[in-house]
């Protein structure tokens, strides 16, 4: 590092002191806490970025988000050049890097990782850093600071992109990275024109039975918005928005939207009993994470949930019976035994009734610690991997290859049976691949495959939901005083650290029917969080009552 550059970064660092007496680390989604103590934090992400860009000689992204988090919150997540979660690799360094003390140590951690990563600076504009944010009131001022961190970095740049989910972004890295075309209008271009395409390859005789119209809770945050410029593009899908964070629909994420659906299993504000048996789902702050939902009729606020596990089943179900159509020995063709890998990803928060029925139809399930990070690297070891959190956060991934060999199909099919079986469920494939975003998780693309694969199968959200029975679950939290003296393994399903609590939960556990429990320390809330399945409600709620006593009684402020 040259004197120029070192004293460019110790006068703008000097400028963002980290607070007193916080110790930030990179979660399950980069950095989160009240946003009133970030500045620093962004600024230091915006450097990492700026870094992370010239060691890859590719362009980044930085997304200003606290996803589901209460209004109050904020965070920062870093882009990879494939468009997926900052490297594992450089965790550390974030870590690092968010606590450096002062401007002095900051500059000497920056430069020795750079020594040790060969990254070198100076260059004229060479880094790129993409800024996103979502619709928080804090987002412009941390923007700024982030723009200050990438700035500092001699030849970086940052490129403002204004308000969007986070999957746009990350969108718009992958992008740009495989010089494809890479503007939020060409990412709605592209999800409708594969939409269309799906909904052309319909069969004839599919119709949904009851009303087509789907509703959408967009948790008051930047989905709804997007969703309002999507939904021109589309024909053939009519979608109502509701808590579209328009002036006095509601706050962001406050009893509305897929964490709060999913969690508490009860209707989002702006739902109720005049959507009896409608076609409901809720996006979630940033539009990551999706989930459906209808409203059931005897009851106050009681909704029927067609959480992550269940979206994973629908697409598993509709990509296995496009592999299998094509691979038909009847219509015997060429190529037609490609053995296509297809894999399904969890976590320990799958519902075991949904890893039960995935299994019985045949597919390999594989299961990772929570976070997007882990899934994705799974999935992307198959030709055709899918993954998704019971929270509604996941995606399909098609490897190069596989694509490949469908291009390939398509090309000898319509040559030999232009408007064959075969050749739609290539086309359906392809499309597929389009559609869903292979960055990361992403409600909007996913709202799209949902709804054309319903008219697909012809099926109500009632038919889908009825796809298998939930065991009955409840999730809770705990305050603890330190939630990393919880070491968890097995795919956080075993507690390692404090010692005795494992054996706790185990005994819990062994008094339900079907019981199954365990905890982790969240990644993007200062809490412990509390899982529980059992054969009933009361069962359920029971199990993870007595085991967040459990957790209280080891780590926290013995409260519960
Ligand atoms: C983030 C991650 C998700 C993960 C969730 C878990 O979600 O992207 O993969 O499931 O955190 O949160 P926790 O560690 O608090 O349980 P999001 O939607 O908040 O970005």
């Amino acid at each position: 590092m040259d004197e120029q550059q070192r004293r460019v970064l110790l006068e703008s660092a000097s400028r963002f002191p980290i607070p007193q007496g916080v110790k930030l680390s990179y979660g399950t989604a980069g950095f989160r806490a009240d946003a009133s103590i970030l500045s620093s934090t962004v600024f230091r992400v915006g450097i990492l970025a700026a870094l992370r860009s010239l060691k890859t000689q590719s362009v980044i992204g930085l997304m200003i988000t606290a996803s589901h988090n209460q209004v109050s919150d904020n965070g920062v997540k870093v882009a990879d050049p494939s468009g997926g979660m900052l490297t594992q690799e450089w965790e550390p360094f974030a870590d690092a890097l968010a606590n450096a003390v002062d401007a002095e140590h900051l500059v000497q951690m920056i430069s020795e990782f750079a020594k040790k990563e060969n990254i070198s600076f100076g260059g004229v504009q060479s880094a790129e850093v993409l800024l996103g944010r979502d619709t928080r009131p804090s987002g412009e001022s941390l923007l700024e600071a982030a723009k200050q961190g990438i700035s500092s970095v001699v030849g970086a740049v940052a490129t403002d992109l204004g308000i969007l989910t986070t999957p746009q972004l990350h969108w718009i890295v992958r992008s740009r990275n495989k010089s494809k075309k890479s503007s939020e209008t060409d990412y709605f271009e592209q999800l409708s024109s594969s939409f269309r395409c799906l909904m052309d390859l319909i069969p004839r005789e599919m119709t949904i039975s009851e009303t087509d119209e789907l509703i959408v809770d967009g948790a008051n945050g930047v989905g709804g918005e997007k969703l309002e410029e999507l939904k021109k593009l589309l024909n053939g899908l009519v979608i109502q928005v509701r808590n579209s964070g328009k002036e006095g629909e509601g706050v962001l994420n406050q009893g509305v939207g897929a964490d709060f659906v999913q969690k508490e299993k009860v209707v989002p504000s702006g739902f109720g009993q005049n959507d009896v048996g409608m076609r409901c789902a809720s996006l979630d702050g940033d539009a990551d994470r999706l989930v459906y939902f209808h409203v059931l009729s005897k009851s106050d606020n009681k909704i029927e949930l067609v959480d992550g596990d269940k979206i994973l089943s629908l697409f598993a179900l509709f990509i296995k019976e496009q592999l299998s159509i094509l691979n038909k020995k009847e219509e015997k063709e060429i190529n037609d035994d490609h053995p296509v890998s297809l894999g399904i990803v969890q976590t320990a928060y799958a519902n075991g009734a949904s890893t039960d029925y995935l299994k019985q139809l045949g597919l390999e399930v594989v299961f990772t610690p929570t976070g997007v990070k882990y899934l994705h690297e799974k999935a992307s070891e198959y030709d055709i991997g899918i993954y998704f959190e019971a929270n509604g956060h996941g995606t399909i991934l098609f490897s190069e290859n596989v694509l490949c060999w469908l291009e390939t199909r398509n090309k000898e099919l319509a040559s030999t049976s232009e408007g064959s079986e075969q050749q739609k469920s290539v086309k359906r494939l392809l499309a597929v691949s389009e559609l869903i975003n292979q960055a990361v998780g992403d409600a909007l693309s996913g709202v799209l495959l949902v709804e054309t694969i319903l008219r697909h199968m012809g099926w109500s959200i009632q038919r889908w939901s009825e796809l298998y029975q939930d065991l009955p679950s409840r999730q809770l939290k705990v305050k603890v005083v330190d939630r990393t003296a919880v070491i968890t393994t097995n795919a956080e399903t075993e507690v390692v650290k404090p010692s005795g609590l494992q054996e706790a939960i185990n005994s819990e556990t062994a008094k339900y029917p079907k019981g199954r429990s365990f905890i982790r320390p969240s990644g993007t809330e200062d809490v412990i969080r509390v899982y529980a399945e059992a054969s009933t409600q009361e069962a359920a709620d029971g199990l993870a009552k007595s085991v967040a006593q459990h957790v209280d009684r080891f780590l926290g402020f013995g409260t519960t």
